[in-house]
């Protein structure tokens, strides 16, 4: 059995500080947040940013801040997100890339979000597919439909593989509007991942992160946790810190005989180039 891969995503650009005032906005929370969690068991942070008001921004000096900030404080993997928000046009979407991050989600296709739409036209994955190549940054695969699959298996037979030549995709499930959070359609995602996938890890949005949890651990599956997901701990309590939510996974990881991978091990694993400064 192998280790199981943790991913925080610790702040997204859905939640507002006014409604969740422990969402890590600033740098100085964030950095506190990737040390912790780090602690905890993670090994790779899916970062969105904020700017001085908490809004989500896309700022290149920010991302870039953010990105040396993290790296000079731990040795997690930095995984940039290119998703943003849903207002975020395309063409700046495309900028994440020039903050250097080590890895960079790609979301494999167009996906209700809420009472929003998610973009994401062919031709804005297969410039961010060729982008993420000449950068030497490992793309995560956003997989939040059936169809996305399908498209991920067209993006690697149009452009070859990714830079470091591992395929490791994240099922977002449960988010409302696209593929539910539940076993049944994870595992139809699983049974229709194409070959050159090296592996994949989950997260169910809202009350789904915990089954979606114990459902990737279970089926050989690595898992993504963190507020950007779900801001619960448990009925009529408010998650007060992301590590709680990476504690909780390791030690389902570690019951399950599938500790928590380690920062180096996660990095040969996904194929990752060292830009470590410390
Ligand atoms: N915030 C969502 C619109 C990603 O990070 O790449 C998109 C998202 C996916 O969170
Ligand atoms: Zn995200």
């Amino acid at each position: 059995m192998t280790a199981t891969l943790i991913t925080v995503a610790p702040t997204g650009a859905e939640h507002t500080k006014a409604d969740v005032p422990q969402l890590p906005t600033t740098l100085e929370e964030l950095v506190e947040t990737a040390r912790r969690c780090e602690a905890a068991g993670a090994a790779m942070i899916h970062l969105h940013i904020r700017d001085a008001d908490h809004r989500p921004t896309l700022d290149t000096g920010l991302l870039t801040a953010a990105v040396d900030a993290v790296r000079e404080s731990t040795d997690l993997i930095v995984q940039l997100s290119t998703g943003g928000s849903v207002h975020d046009p395309l063409e700046t979407r495309l900028t994440v890339l020039d903050a250097d991050p080590d890895s960079c989600s790609l979301t494999c296709g167009t996906t209700n979000f809420g009472s929003d739409v998610f973009l994401n036209p062919w031709g804005f994955m297969s410039d961010l597919y060729v982008l993420a190549q000449e950068r030497e940054v490992v793309p995560e695969f956003e997989l939040f439909e059936l169809g996305h699959v399908h498209t991920l298996a067209r993006l690697i037979d149009t452009h070859g593989l990714p830079f470091g030549g591992k395929v490791h995709v994240d099922f977002v499930t449960g988010v409302p509007g696209a593929m539910p959070g539940t076993t049944q359609a994870l595992l139809a995602g699983v049974a229709m991942l194409p070959p050159d996938v090296t592996s994949w890890s989950a997260t169910g949005i809202g009350r789904t992160h915990l089954p979606i949890m114990a459902a990737a651990v279970s089926a050989g599956g690595h898992l993504r946790v963190g507020m950007e997901d779900n801001i619960m701990y448990a009925r009529g309590q408010q998650v007060r810190h992301n590590d709680e939510l990476v504690a909780r996974a390791a030690e389902l990881a570690t019951l399950m005989q599938r500790p928590p991978m380690s920062t180096d091990d996660a990095r040969a694993f996904l194929g990752i180039k060292d830009r470590r400064t410390r």
